[in-house]
Protein backbone atom coordinates (compact mmCIF):
# COMPACT_ATOMS: atom_id res chain seq x y z
CA UNK A 1 0.00 0.00 0.00
CA UNK A 2 2.86 2.08 1.32
CA UNK A 3 4.29 1.53 -1.98
CA UNK A 4 1.27 1.78 -4.28
CA UNK A 5 0.66 5.47 -2.81
CA UNK A 6 4.64 6.23 -2.54
CA UNK A 7 3.47 9.67 -4.11
CA UNK A 8 1.04 10.78 -1.51
CA UNK A 9 2.94 9.44 1.29
CA UNK A 10 6.23 11.76 0.45
CA UNK A 11 3.36 14.80 0.84
CA UNK A 12 4.01 14.14 4.47
CA UNK A 13 1.49 13.59 7.13
CA UNK A 14 1.79 14.18 10.64
CA UNK A 15 0.00 11.00 12.59
CA UNK A 16 -1.85 12.84 16.13
CA UNK A 17 -3.82 10.46 17.42
CA UNK A 18 -4.30 6.76 17.50
CA UNK A 19 -7.31 5.74 19.58
CA UNK A 20 -7.63 2.27 19.88
CA UNK A 21 -6.36 0.89 16.39
CA UNK A 22 -5.22 -2.24 17.39
CA UNK A 23 -7.09 -2.44 20.90
CA UNK A 24 -8.66 -5.75 21.37
CA UNK A 25 -12.27 -5.99 19.70
CA UNK A 26 -13.42 -8.67 22.40
CA UNK A 27 -13.46 -6.91 24.86
CA UNK A 28 -16.02 -4.71 23.87
CA UNK A 29 -17.89 -8.12 22.50
CA UNK A 30 -19.76 -9.70 24.60
CA UNK A 31 -20.83 -12.93 24.45
CA UNK A 32 -22.87 -13.34 27.92
CA UNK A 33 -26.69 -14.35 27.47
CA UNK A 34 -28.11 -10.99 27.11
CA UNK A 35 -29.48 -10.22 31.07
CA UNK A 36 -33.07 -11.37 31.31
CA UNK A 37 -33.50 -13.80 28.74
CA UNK A 38 -34.86 -17.56 29.35
CA UNK A 39 -32.91 -20.49 30.14
CA UNK A 40 -32.51 -23.29 27.88
CA UNK A 41 -35.53 -25.83 28.46
CA UNK A 42 -34.70 -29.14 29.87
CA UNK A 43 -33.75 -31.67 27.42
CA UNK A 44 -32.76 -29.05 24.94
CA UNK A 45 -30.19 -30.55 22.38
CA UNK A 46 -26.96 -29.78 22.03
CA UNK A 47 -27.57 -28.33 18.56
CA UNK A 48 -30.37 -26.21 20.03
CA UNK A 49 -28.53 -24.43 22.79
CA UNK A 50 -25.09 -23.30 19.68
CA UNK A 51 -28.03 -21.88 17.68
CA UNK A 52 -29.61 -20.10 20.49
CA UNK A 53 -25.78 -19.27 21.63
CA UNK A 54 -25.12 -18.15 17.93
CA UNK A 55 -28.38 -15.83 17.31
CA UNK A 56 -27.43 -14.18 20.99
CA UNK A 57 -23.82 -13.83 20.16
CA UNK A 58 -24.72 -11.83 16.99
CA UNK A 59 -27.05 -9.48 18.82
CA UNK A 60 -23.78 -8.34 20.63
CA UNK A 61 -22.05 -8.04 17.54
CA UNK A 62 -23.97 -5.20 16.03
CA UNK A 63 -23.29 -3.29 19.15
CA UNK A 64 -21.85 0.30 18.29
CA UNK A 65 -18.59 1.30 18.78
CA UNK A 66 -20.21 4.07 21.12
CA UNK A 67 -23.99 3.83 22.51
CA UNK A 68 -25.91 6.58 21.01
CA UNK A 69 -27.22 8.50 24.12
CA UNK A 70 -30.65 8.15 24.65
CA UNK A 71 -33.56 9.64 22.00
CA UNK A 72 -34.83 13.16 23.77
CA UNK A 73 -37.41 13.60 22.29
CA UNK A 74 -37.92 17.03 23.57
CA UNK A 75 -34.62 17.88 21.82
CA UNK A 76 -34.38 20.36 18.69
CA UNK A 77 -34.12 18.50 15.43
CA UNK A 78 -34.14 15.24 17.21
CA UNK A 79 -35.64 12.53 14.66
CA UNK A 80 -34.14 14.35 11.91
CA UNK A 81 -37.03 17.54 12.20
CA UNK A 82 -36.59 20.74 10.90
CA UNK A 83 -35.55 23.63 13.31
CA UNK A 84 -37.01 27.02 12.80
CA UNK A 85 -35.89 29.80 15.39
CA UNK A 86 -37.39 32.96 15.47
CA UNK A 87 -34.72 35.27 16.02
CA UNK A 88 -34.06 38.89 16.69
CA UNK A 89 -31.25 41.25 17.34
CA UNK A 90 -27.71 39.82 17.80
CA UNK A 91 -28.75 36.16 18.09
CA UNK A 92 -30.65 36.63 14.16
CA UNK A 93 -27.19 38.38 13.35
CA UNK A 94 -24.94 35.75 14.34
CA UNK A 95 -26.94 33.10 12.68
CA UNK A 96 -26.64 35.10 9.25
CA UNK A 97 -22.88 35.24 10.08
CA UNK A 98 -22.67 31.38 10.24
CA UNK A 99 -24.55 31.41 7.13
CA UNK A 100 -22.16 33.76 5.15
CA UNK A 101 -19.24 31.99 6.90
CA UNK A 102 -19.56 28.48 6.14
CA UNK A 103 -22.82 28.51 3.28
CA UNK A 104 -24.76 26.50 6.36
CA UNK A 105 -26.63 27.41 8.89
CA UNK A 106 -24.11 26.71 11.60
CA UNK A 107 -25.70 28.54 14.61
CA UNK A 108 -28.70 26.32 14.26
CA UNK A 109 -26.33 22.55 13.87
CA UNK A 110 -24.50 23.80 17.06
CA UNK A 111 -27.97 23.79 18.77
CA UNK A 112 -28.69 20.49 17.95
CA UNK A 113 -27.69 17.21 19.59
CA UNK A 114 -24.44 15.80 18.24
CA UNK A 115 -25.84 12.54 19.19
CA UNK A 116 -29.45 13.30 17.50
CA UNK A 117 -31.31 10.18 17.09
CA UNK A 118 -32.60 9.85 12.70
CA UNK A 119 -36.80 8.61 12.37
CA UNK A 120 -36.17 5.18 10.12
CA UNK A 121 -35.89 6.13 6.76
CA UNK A 122 -35.25 2.16 5.09
CA UNK A 123 -37.28 0.33 3.08
CA UNK A 124 -38.88 -2.29 5.78
CA UNK A 125 -37.32 -4.86 3.87
CA UNK A 126 -33.87 -3.90 5.15
CA UNK A 127 -34.58 -4.52 8.25
CA UNK A 128 -35.25 -8.31 8.07
CA UNK A 129 -31.73 -8.66 6.65
CA UNK A 130 -29.35 -10.45 9.04
CA UNK A 131 -25.98 -10.19 8.45
CA UNK A 132 -23.18 -12.94 9.80
CA UNK A 133 -20.78 -10.21 11.03
CA UNK A 134 -17.61 -11.69 12.12
CA UNK A 135 -17.58 -12.94 7.75
CA UNK A 136 -18.30 -9.68 6.81
CA UNK A 137 -14.98 -7.18 6.05
CA UNK A 138 -13.94 -4.58 8.43
CA UNK A 139 -13.79 -0.69 7.35
CA UNK A 140 -11.85 2.16 8.20
CA UNK A 141 -14.26 5.55 7.30
CA UNK A 142 -11.92 8.24 5.57
CA UNK A 143 -13.20 12.06 6.45
CA UNK A 144 -11.36 14.12 4.60
CA UNK A 145 -12.56 17.85 5.67
CA UNK A 146 -11.40 21.93 4.87
CA UNK A 147 -12.57 24.25 7.41
CA UNK A 148 -15.32 22.33 8.36
CA UNK A 149 -17.37 23.70 10.89
CA UNK A 150 -17.19 22.36 14.41
CA UNK A 151 -20.82 20.55 14.83
CA UNK A 152 -21.47 19.60 11.38
CA UNK A 153 -17.69 17.95 11.64
CA UNK A 154 -18.35 16.69 14.48
CA UNK A 155 -21.91 15.13 14.25
CA UNK A 156 -20.82 13.09 11.55
CA UNK A 157 -17.86 11.82 13.80
CA UNK A 158 -20.59 10.82 16.69
CA UNK A 159 -22.62 9.57 14.05
CA UNK A 160 -20.39 7.06 12.68
CA UNK A 161 -19.20 5.98 16.62
CA UNK A 162 -23.41 5.31 17.00
CA UNK A 163 -24.37 3.64 14.28
CA UNK A 164 -21.71 1.44 13.54
CA UNK A 165 -20.34 -2.26 14.54
CA UNK A 166 -17.20 -1.92 16.80
CA UNK A 167 -16.59 -5.63 15.32
CA UNK A 168 -16.35 -3.45 11.82
CA UNK A 169 -14.82 -0.62 12.35
CA UNK A 170 -10.96 -0.59 12.01
CA UNK A 171 -11.00 2.82 12.82
CA UNK A 172 -12.18 6.70 11.39
CA UNK A 173 -9.28 8.56 10.09
CA UNK A 174 -10.05 12.24 9.29
CA UNK A 175 -7.47 14.14 7.68
CA UNK A 176 -7.07 17.64 7.69
CA UNK A 177 -6.60 18.96 4.35
CA UNK A 178 -4.81 21.93 5.88
CA UNK A 179 -7.81 24.02 7.64
CA UNK A 180 -6.89 27.21 8.96
CA UNK A 181 -9.82 28.10 11.39
CA UNK A 182 -8.37 27.91 14.89
CA UNK A 183 -11.29 25.16 16.15
CA UNK A 184 -10.07 22.52 14.07
CA UNK A 185 -6.43 22.97 15.05
CA UNK A 186 -5.81 22.29 19.78
CA UNK A 187 -9.60 22.45 20.55
CA UNK A 188 -10.56 19.40 18.15
CA UNK A 189 -7.32 17.43 19.06
CA UNK A 190 -8.49 18.02 23.01
CA UNK A 191 -12.15 17.13 21.88
CA UNK A 192 -11.32 13.66 20.47
CA UNK A 193 -8.21 12.46 22.39
CA UNK A 194 -8.90 9.35 24.40
CA UNK A 195 -11.76 8.31 21.89
CA UNK A 196 -11.33 4.80 20.42
CA UNK A 197 -10.91 4.17 17.07
CA UNK A 198 -10.59 8.02 15.70
CA UNK A 199 -7.29 9.31 14.28
CA UNK A 200 -6.74 12.77 13.05
CA UNK A 201 -3.81 13.59 10.40
CA UNK A 202 -3.38 16.65 8.85
CA UNK A 203 -2.08 17.78 5.72
CA UNK A 204 1.22 19.60 5.20
CA UNK A 205 -0.53 21.88 2.15
CA UNK A 206 -3.68 22.36 0.64
CA UNK A 207 -3.87 19.18 -1.34
CA UNK A 208 -7.47 18.99 -2.47
CA UNK A 209 -10.21 15.72 -1.61
CA UNK A 210 -8.38 13.46 -3.72
CA UNK A 211 -5.13 13.54 -2.08
CA UNK A 212 -6.49 14.26 1.14
CA UNK A 213 -8.64 10.66 1.27
CA UNK A 214 -5.46 8.46 -0.58
CA UNK A 215 -3.60 10.43 2.78
CA UNK A 216 -6.46 8.90 5.19
CA UNK A 217 -6.33 5.83 3.08
CA UNK A 218 -2.68 5.03 3.36
CA UNK A 219 -2.53 4.76 6.94
CA UNK A 220 -5.91 2.65 6.90
CA UNK A 221 -6.00 -0.50 8.35
CA UNK A 222 -9.69 -2.07 7.30
CA UNK A 223 -10.41 -4.64 4.66
CA UNK A 224 -12.72 -1.66 2.73
CA UNK A 225 -11.74 1.73 2.51
CA UNK A 226 -15.50 3.97 3.42
CA UNK A 227 -15.42 7.60 2.26
CA UNK A 228 -17.72 10.10 3.93
CA UNK A 229 -17.69 13.62 3.90
CA UNK A 230 -17.47 15.79 6.90
CA UNK A 231 -20.90 16.88 7.33
CA UNK A 232 -22.71 13.56 7.11
CA UNK A 233 -25.10 11.90 9.54
CA UNK A 234 -25.11 7.97 9.50
CA UNK A 235 -28.49 5.97 9.27
CA UNK A 236 -28.81 3.13 11.64
CA UNK A 237 -27.89 -0.02 9.86
CA UNK A 238 -25.98 2.21 7.03
CA UNK A 239 -22.65 -0.30 7.00
CA UNK A 240 -23.60 -3.58 6.52
CA UNK A 241 -25.67 -3.55 3.21
CA UNK A 242 -22.69 -1.81 2.39
CA UNK A 243 -20.05 -4.42 3.39
CA UNK A 244 -22.21 -7.34 2.88
CA UNK A 245 -22.25 -6.32 -1.32
CA UNK A 246 -18.00 -6.01 -1.05
CA UNK A 247 -18.25 -9.29 0.41
CA UNK A 248 -20.46 -11.15 -2.08
CA UNK A 249 -18.51 -8.95 -5.12
CA UNK A 250 -15.46 -7.58 -3.85
CA UNK A 251 -15.24 -5.67 -7.67
CA UNK A 252 -18.47 -3.85 -6.67
CA UNK A 253 -18.15 0.13 -5.34
CA UNK A 254 -21.07 0.64 -2.97
CA UNK A 255 -22.90 3.81 -2.51
CA UNK A 256 -25.08 4.66 0.42
CA UNK A 257 -28.80 6.36 -0.70
CA UNK A 258 -27.49 10.03 -0.47
CA UNK A 259 -30.28 11.94 1.74
CA UNK A 260 -30.48 15.57 2.24
CA UNK A 261 -30.34 17.47 5.27
CA UNK A 262 -31.24 20.84 5.00
CA UNK A 263 -28.45 23.52 5.03
CA UNK A 264 -30.67 25.95 7.17
CA UNK A 265 -33.33 23.89 9.24
CA UNK A 266 -31.16 20.58 9.45
CA UNK A 267 -34.06 18.45 8.50
CA UNK A 268 -33.28 15.23 7.23
CA UNK A 269 -34.96 14.87 3.98
CA UNK A 270 -34.87 10.49 3.52
CA UNK A 271 -37.27 8.80 2.48
CA UNK A 272 -37.60 4.95 2.18
CA UNK A 273 -38.82 5.22 -1.82
CA UNK A 274 -36.65 3.90 -4.33
CA UNK A 275 -33.55 6.12 -4.53
CA UNK A 276 -32.33 8.02 -7.27
CA UNK A 277 -28.77 6.79 -9.42
CA UNK A 278 -26.14 9.02 -10.89
CA UNK A 279 -25.46 10.46 -14.47
CA UNK A 280 -23.63 13.33 -16.23
CA UNK A 281 -24.57 15.83 -18.91
CA UNK A 282 -22.07 16.95 -21.87
CA UNK A 283 -20.73 19.64 -19.59
CA UNK A 284 -19.60 16.85 -17.54
CA UNK A 285 -22.24 18.10 -14.38
CA UNK A 286 -23.45 15.23 -12.00
CA UNK A 287 -26.97 14.49 -12.77
CA UNK A 288 -29.42 12.27 -10.65
CA UNK A 289 -32.19 10.13 -12.24
CA UNK A 290 -34.88 7.75 -11.82
CA UNK A 291 -33.92 3.87 -11.73
CA UNK A 292 -34.18 3.33 -15.64
CA UNK A 293 -36.62 0.02 -16.76
CA UNK A 294 -34.11 -2.01 -17.56
CA UNK A 295 -32.29 -1.87 -14.52
CA UNK A 296 -35.92 -2.41 -12.45
CA UNK A 297 -36.34 -5.37 -14.60
CA UNK A 298 -32.59 -6.99 -13.89
CA UNK A 299 -33.22 -6.45 -10.07
CA UNK A 300 -35.11 -9.03 -7.97
CA UNK A 301 -36.14 -7.22 -5.11
CA UNK A 302 -36.78 -3.74 -4.33
CA UNK A 303 -33.63 -3.57 -1.83
CA UNK A 304 -31.17 -5.46 -4.34
CA UNK A 305 -28.61 -2.69 -5.06
CA UNK A 306 -28.72 -0.70 -7.87
CA UNK A 307 -26.14 -0.21 -10.92
CA UNK A 308 -25.28 3.34 -11.60
CA UNK A 309 -23.36 4.47 -14.25
CA UNK A 310 -22.25 7.62 -12.09
CA UNK A 311 -21.56 8.02 -8.36
CA UNK A 312 -21.45 11.91 -6.43
CA UNK A 313 -18.62 11.08 -5.50
CA UNK A 314 -18.52 11.57 -1.61
CA UNK A 315 -20.20 8.54 -0.10
CA UNK A 316 -18.50 4.79 -1.01
CA UNK A 317 -17.18 1.87 0.02
CA UNK A 318 -14.85 0.07 -1.70
CA UNK A 319 -12.33 -3.10 -1.24
CA UNK A 320 -9.21 -1.33 -0.64
CA UNK A 321 -7.09 -3.95 -2.87
CA UNK A 322 -9.55 -3.52 -5.61
CA UNK A 323 -9.41 0.10 -4.75
CA UNK A 324 -5.79 0.33 -5.42
CA UNK A 325 -6.19 -2.39 -8.30
CA UNK A 326 -8.03 0.32 -10.09
CA UNK A 327 -5.25 3.09 -9.68
CA UNK A 328 -7.20 4.70 -6.17
CA UNK A 329 -7.33 8.28 -7.62
CA UNK A 330 -6.04 10.75 -10.43
CA UNK A 331 -3.77 12.51 -8.06
CA UNK A 332 -3.58 15.42 -10.55
CA UNK A 333 -7.05 16.21 -9.42
CA UNK A 334 -6.74 19.33 -7.28
CA UNK A 335 -9.41 20.95 -4.48
CA UNK A 336 -12.83 19.70 -5.79
CA UNK A 337 -14.28 18.08 -8.72
CA UNK A 338 -14.55 16.09 -11.59
CA UNK A 339 -12.50 12.75 -9.46
CA UNK A 340 -16.67 11.76 -8.95
CA UNK A 341 -17.06 11.18 -13.19
CA UNK A 342 -13.84 10.00 -13.77
CA UNK A 343 -13.74 7.41 -10.95
CA UNK A 344 -17.19 6.34 -12.00
CA UNK A 345 -16.19 5.92 -15.48
CA UNK A 346 -12.84 4.10 -14.37
CA UNK A 347 -14.59 1.25 -12.50
CA UNK A 348 -17.08 0.71 -15.14
CA UNK A 349 -14.54 0.48 -18.17
CA UNK A 350 -12.13 -1.24 -16.21
CA UNK A 351 -14.72 -4.34 -15.33
CA UNK A 352 -15.76 -2.81 -11.89
CA UNK A 353 -19.29 -2.08 -11.06
CA UNK A 354 -21.00 1.29 -9.65
CA UNK A 355 -23.85 0.21 -7.49
CA UNK A 356 -26.12 2.07 -5.02
CA UNK A 357 -27.62 -0.22 -1.92
CA UNK A 358 -31.07 1.27 -1.13
CA UNK A 359 -30.47 -0.35 2.26
CA UNK A 360 -27.99 2.16 3.60
CA UNK A 361 -28.99 5.38 3.66
CA UNK A 362 -26.82 8.34 5.10
CA UNK A 363 -27.61 12.05 5.18
CA UNK A 364 -25.72 14.58 3.62
CA UNK A 365 -25.82 18.71 4.26
CA UNK A 366 -25.69 20.13 0.83
CA UNK A 367 -24.39 23.60 1.39
CA UNK A 368 -26.31 26.85 0.44
CA UNK A 369 -23.39 27.19 -2.54
CA UNK A 370 -19.79 26.42 -2.74
CA UNK A 371 -18.09 27.55 0.32
CA UNK A 372 -14.68 27.73 -1.18
CA UNK A 373 -13.42 28.39 -4.65
CA UNK A 374 -13.62 25.47 -7.17
CA UNK A 375 -12.46 26.47 -10.28
CA UNK A 376 -10.03 23.74 -10.23
CA UNK A 377 -12.67 21.78 -11.39
CA UNK A 378 -12.43 22.37 -14.97
CA UNK A 379 -8.86 20.89 -15.45
CA UNK A 380 -10.17 18.21 -13.14
CA UNK A 381 -13.23 17.34 -15.59
CA UNK A 382 -10.65 17.39 -18.58
CA UNK A 383 -8.36 14.91 -17.40
CA UNK A 384 -10.96 12.80 -16.56
CA UNK A 385 -12.10 13.50 -20.30
CA UNK A 386 -8.53 13.24 -22.10
CA UNK A 387 -8.49 9.65 -20.08
CA UNK A 388 -11.94 7.84 -20.84
CA UNK A 389 -13.72 9.38 -23.03
CA UNK A 390 -11.67 8.61 -26.05
CA UNK A 391 -13.51 10.70 -28.96
CA UNK A 392 -16.57 11.31 -27.10
CA UNK A 393 -14.86 14.42 -25.27
CA UNK A 394 -15.12 16.19 -28.31
CA UNK A 395 -19.06 16.28 -27.35
CA UNK A 396 -17.52 17.60 -23.86
CA UNK A 397 -15.37 20.35 -25.32
CA UNK A 398 -17.87 21.20 -28.01
CA UNK A 399 -20.24 22.42 -25.04
CA UNK A 400 -17.20 24.17 -23.34
CA UNK A 401 -14.72 25.83 -25.81
CA UNK A 402 -12.38 27.01 -23.29
CA UNK A 403 -12.04 23.36 -21.43
CA UNK A 404 -10.05 22.72 -24.82
CA UNK A 405 -7.41 25.69 -23.30
CA UNK A 406 -7.17 24.63 -19.87
CA UNK A 407 -3.80 23.73 -18.76
CA UNK A 408 -4.73 20.26 -17.69
CA UNK A 409 -0.94 19.01 -17.43
CA UNK A 410 0.34 15.49 -17.61
CA UNK A 411 -1.99 12.56 -18.03
CA UNK A 412 0.89 9.76 -19.19
CA UNK A 413 0.32 7.83 -16.20
CA UNK A 414 -3.68 7.38 -15.84
CA UNK A 415 -3.42 6.76 -19.71
CA UNK A 416 -1.08 3.80 -18.98
CA UNK A 417 -3.07 2.62 -16.33
CA UNK A 418 -6.29 2.62 -18.95
CA UNK A 419 -3.64 0.44 -20.86
CA UNK A 420 -2.39 -1.89 -18.41
CA UNK A 421 -5.78 -2.69 -17.22
CA UNK A 422 -6.96 -3.19 -20.62
CA UNK A 423 -10.13 -0.80 -19.60
CA UNK A 424 -12.96 -0.93 -22.29
CA UNK A 425 -13.94 1.97 -24.53
CA UNK A 426 -16.11 4.88 -23.75
CA UNK A 427 -18.30 3.97 -26.45
CA UNK A 428 -18.97 0.49 -24.22
CA UNK A 429 -19.45 2.32 -21.61
CA UNK A 430 -22.37 4.53 -23.09
CA UNK A 431 -24.15 1.58 -25.24
CA UNK A 432 -23.76 -0.98 -22.37
CA UNK A 433 -24.20 1.09 -18.65
CA UNK A 434 -26.20 4.37 -19.60
CA UNK A 435 -27.47 3.90 -22.68
CA UNK A 436 -30.09 6.46 -21.58
CA UNK A 437 -27.96 9.53 -22.20
CA UNK A 438 -28.36 10.84 -25.50
CA UNK A 439 -25.57 10.84 -27.26
CA UNK A 440 -25.26 14.10 -29.64
CA UNK A 441 -24.58 14.04 -33.51
CA UNK A 442 -22.37 16.95 -33.73
CA UNK A 443 -22.38 17.43 -37.53
CA UNK A 444 -20.01 19.30 -38.34
CA UNK A 445 -21.01 23.15 -39.09
CA UNK A 446 -24.57 22.28 -37.45
CA UNK A 447 -23.22 23.09 -33.83
CA UNK A 448 -22.33 25.63 -31.76
CA UNK A 449 -23.71 28.92 -31.33
CA UNK A 450 -26.32 29.91 -33.38
CA UNK A 451 -26.05 33.30 -34.87
CA UNK A 452 -28.18 35.89 -36.97
CA UNK A 453 -27.13 37.89 -40.18
CA UNK A 454 -29.26 40.38 -39.59
CA UNK A 455 -28.49 41.41 -35.53
CA UNK A 456 -24.94 40.44 -35.57
CA UNK A 457 -23.22 39.03 -32.95
CA UNK A 458 -26.88 37.95 -31.44
CA UNK A 459 -26.92 34.28 -30.60
CA UNK A 460 -29.90 31.69 -29.20
CA UNK A 461 -29.27 31.13 -25.92
CA UNK A 462 -31.19 29.41 -23.24
CA UNK A 463 -31.13 30.01 -19.31
CA UNK A 464 -33.15 27.63 -17.32
CA UNK A 465 -33.96 29.03 -14.29
CA UNK A 466 -32.81 26.55 -12.30
CA UNK A 467 -30.32 23.20 -12.82
CA UNK A 468 -33.09 21.36 -14.11
CA UNK A 469 -34.35 21.83 -17.54
CA UNK A 470 -37.64 23.44 -17.51
CA UNK A 471 -39.96 22.91 -20.30
CA UNK A 472 -41.62 26.25 -21.86
CA UNK A 473 -38.96 28.43 -21.00
CA UNK A 474 -38.29 30.69 -23.70
CA UNK A 475 -35.12 31.02 -25.82
CA UNK A 476 -33.64 34.71 -26.06
CA UNK A 477 -30.99 36.50 -28.16
CA UNK A 478 -27.82 37.56 -26.39
CA UNK A 479 -24.77 39.13 -27.49
CA UNK A 480 -22.76 35.57 -28.59
CA UNK A 481 -19.85 34.71 -25.72
CA UNK A 482 -18.36 31.89 -27.25
CA UNK A 483 -18.33 30.41 -24.02
CA UNK A 484 -20.95 27.02 -25.45
CA UNK A 485 -22.95 26.08 -22.41
CA UNK A 486 -26.82 28.18 -22.76
CA UNK A 487 -25.41 29.25 -26.27
CA UNK A 488 -24.67 25.75 -27.59
CA UNK A 489 -27.18 24.26 -29.89
CA UNK A 490 -27.35 21.31 -32.70
CA UNK A 491 -29.79 21.18 -35.83
CA UNK A 492 -30.01 17.50 -35.88
CA UNK A 493 -30.28 15.27 -38.80
CA UNK A 494 -34.24 14.77 -37.56
CA UNK A 495 -34.14 18.61 -37.89
CA UNK A 496 -35.11 19.00 -34.36
CA UNK A 497 -33.30 22.50 -32.95
CA UNK A 498 -31.63 20.60 -29.56
CA UNK A 499 -30.61 22.20 -26.56
CA UNK A 500 -28.48 19.22 -25.52
CA UNK A 501 -25.58 20.49 -23.15
CA UNK A 502 -27.56 19.05 -20.39
CA UNK A 503 -29.91 15.85 -19.31
CA UNK A 504 -32.41 14.93 -21.13
CA UNK A 505 -32.55 17.27 -24.35
CA UNK A 506 -34.12 20.14 -24.85
CA UNK A 507 -35.73 20.89 -28.15
CA UNK A 508 -36.97 24.18 -29.56
CA UNK A 509 -40.57 23.97 -29.82
CA UNK A 510 -42.51 26.49 -32.05
CA UNK A 511 -46.40 27.47 -31.28
CA UNK A 512 -48.58 29.61 -33.59
CA UNK A 513 -49.99 31.20 -30.97
CA UNK A 514 -47.24 33.39 -28.96
CA UNK A 515 -44.83 32.64 -32.26
CA UNK A 516 -41.34 32.29 -29.49
CA UNK A 517 -39.51 29.50 -29.40
CA UNK A 518 -39.37 27.52 -26.20
CA UNK A 519 -37.48 24.52 -24.84
CA UNK A 520 -39.51 21.60 -24.22
CA UNK A 521 -38.73 17.99 -23.66
CA UNK A 522 -37.34 16.81 -26.76
CA UNK A 523 -39.88 14.04 -28.11
CA UNK A 524 -38.09 12.78 -31.42
CA UNK A 525 -39.22 9.17 -29.57
CA UNK A 526 -42.52 9.63 -31.37
CA UNK A 527 -41.37 9.07 -35.25
CA UNK A 528 -41.12 11.38 -36.91
CA UNK A 529 -40.42 13.88 -34.88
CA UNK A 530 -43.09 16.19 -33.46
CA UNK A 531 -44.44 18.93 -36.24
CA UNK A 532 -44.00 21.82 -33.55
CA UNK A 533 -40.06 20.61 -32.94
CA UNK A 534 -39.19 19.94 -36.70
CA UNK A 535 -37.32 22.44 -38.46
CA UNK A 536 -36.08 22.86 -42.11
CA UNK A 537 -32.12 24.74 -42.11
CA UNK A 538 -32.40 25.70 -46.10
CA UNK A 539 -29.49 26.37 -48.12
CA UNK A 540 -30.10 30.36 -47.65
CA UNK A 541 -29.87 30.00 -43.54
CA UNK A 542 -33.85 30.46 -43.61
CA UNK A 543 -34.86 28.11 -40.37
CA UNK A 544 -38.61 27.54 -41.29
CA UNK A 545 -40.93 25.38 -39.31
CA UNK A 546 -43.70 23.82 -41.34
CA UNK A 547 -46.09 22.85 -38.65
CA UNK A 548 -46.91 27.55 -38.27
CA UNK A 549 -45.82 27.38 -42.14
CA UNK A 550 -43.15 30.66 -40.49
CA UNK A 551 -39.67 31.28 -40.82
CA UNK A 552 -37.73 32.22 -37.51
CA UNK A 553 -36.98 35.81 -36.83
CA UNK A 554 -34.63 37.38 -35.06
CA UNK A 555 -36.74 39.79 -33.20
CA UNK A 556 -35.26 43.05 -31.32
CA UNK A 557 -37.80 44.30 -29.24
CA UNK A 558 -40.35 41.63 -28.22
CA UNK A 559 -43.53 41.93 -25.64
CA UNK A 560 -40.81 42.27 -23.08
CA UNK A 561 -38.17 44.66 -24.41
CA UNK A 562 -36.27 42.30 -25.31
CA UNK A 563 -34.72 40.07 -28.22
CA UNK A 564 -35.11 36.70 -29.07
CA UNK A 565 -35.92 34.63 -31.93
CA UNK A 566 -39.76 34.06 -33.09
CA UNK A 567 -41.56 32.71 -35.79
CA UNK A 568 -43.10 35.24 -38.98
CA UNK A 569 -44.11 35.00 -42.15
CA UNK A 570 -41.27 34.33 -44.47
CA UNK A 571 -39.64 36.92 -46.10
CA UNK A 572 -35.81 35.70 -47.02
CA UNK A 573 -34.63 38.87 -44.69
CA UNK A 574 -31.05 38.79 -43.17
CA UNK A 575 -32.92 38.87 -40.01
CA UNK A 576 -34.57 35.35 -40.85
CA UNK A 577 -31.00 33.91 -41.92
CA UNK A 578 -29.02 31.88 -39.51
CA UNK A 579 -25.65 30.15 -39.75
CA UNK A 580 -23.80 28.12 -36.73
CA UNK A 581 -20.47 28.96 -35.53
CA UNK A 582 -17.71 26.94 -33.44
CA UNK A 583 -16.00 28.93 -32.22
CA UNK A 584 -12.48 27.41 -32.00
CA UNK A 585 -9.43 28.43 -30.14
O1 LIG B 1 -9.80 21.10 -0.92
C1 LIG B 1 -10.64 20.39 -0.37
N1 LIG B 1 -10.23 19.52 0.59
C2 LIG B 1 -11.09 18.70 1.25
O2 LIG B 1 -10.68 17.94 2.11
C3 LIG B 1 -12.00 20.42 -0.71
C4 LIG B 1 -12.88 19.59 -0.04
N2 LIG B 1 -12.43 18.77 0.95
C5 LIG B 1 -13.36 17.89 1.65
C6 LIG B 1 -14.57 18.59 2.21
O3 LIG B 1 -14.33 19.16 3.46
C7 LIG B 1 -15.60 17.49 2.21
O4 LIG B 1 -15.51 16.65 3.32
O5 LIG B 1 -13.86 16.96 0.71
C8 LIG B 1 -15.22 16.68 0.98
C9 LIG B 1 -16.09 17.02 -0.23
O6 LIG B 1 -16.17 18.42 -0.41
P1 LIG B 1 -17.57 19.17 -0.40
O7 LIG B 1 -18.42 18.68 0.69
O8 LIG B 1 -17.30 20.62 -0.43
O9 LIG B 1 -18.14 18.69 -1.77
P2 LIG B 1 -19.69 18.52 -2.23
O10 LIG B 1 -20.46 17.77 -1.23
O11 LIG B 1 -20.19 19.84 -2.62
O12 LIG B 1 -19.47 17.72 -3.59
C10 LIG B 1 -19.62 16.40 -4.11
O13 LIG B 1 -18.75 16.39 -5.27
C11 LIG B 1 -17.39 16.50 -4.98
C12 LIG B 1 -16.68 16.50 -6.32
O14 LIG B 1 -15.35 16.71 -6.18
C13 LIG B 1 -16.92 15.40 -4.07
O15 LIG B 1 -16.94 14.15 -4.72
C14 LIG B 1 -17.80 15.38 -2.83
O16 LIG B 1 -17.41 14.33 -1.99
C15 LIG B 1 -19.23 15.23 -3.25
N3 LIG B 1 -20.16 15.07 -2.17
C16 LIG B 1 -21.09 14.08 -2.20
O17 LIG B 1 -21.11 13.21 -3.04
C17 LIG B 1 -22.18 14.13 -1.19
C18 LIG B 1 -23.49 14.24 -1.88
C19 LIG B 1 -23.52 15.49 -2.73
C20 LIG B 1 -24.09 15.32 -4.04
C21 LIG B 1 -24.57 15.25 -5.16
MN1 LIG C 1 -20.22 17.65 0.88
Amino acid sequence: LVLLLGGVCLMGYLLLRSGGGGGSEDENVSRRRAPGSAPMGAGARDWDRDLDLDLDRDRDLSKPVYEKPPFDAGGLGELGRAVKLDLRGEERRKEQESISKHQINTYVSDKISLHRTLAERRNPLCKEEKYDYRSLPTTSVVIAFYNEAWSTLLRTVHSVLETTPDILLNEIILVDDYSDRAHLKAPLEAYISGWRKVRLIRATKREGLVRARLLGASISTGDVLTFLDCHCECHVGWLEPLLHRIKEEPSAVVCPVIDVIDWNTFQYLGNAGEPQIGGFDWRLVFTWHVVPHYEQKRRRSPIDVIRSPTMAGGLFAVKKDYFLYLGTYDTGMEVWGGENLEFSFRIWQCGGSLEVHPCSHVGHVFPKKAPYSRSKALSNSVRAAEVWMDDYKELYYHRNPHARREAFGDVTARLQLREKLGCKSFKWYLETIYPDLGVPEDRRGMFGMLKNRGMADYCFDYNPPNDDLVAGQRIILYPCHGMGQNQFFEFSSAGEIQYNTRTPAGCATGDNISTYLSIQHCRAHLKPVPADQRFELRTDGTLFHKSSDKCVQAVDATDNGKPAPALRPCSGSAHQQWFFEERMP
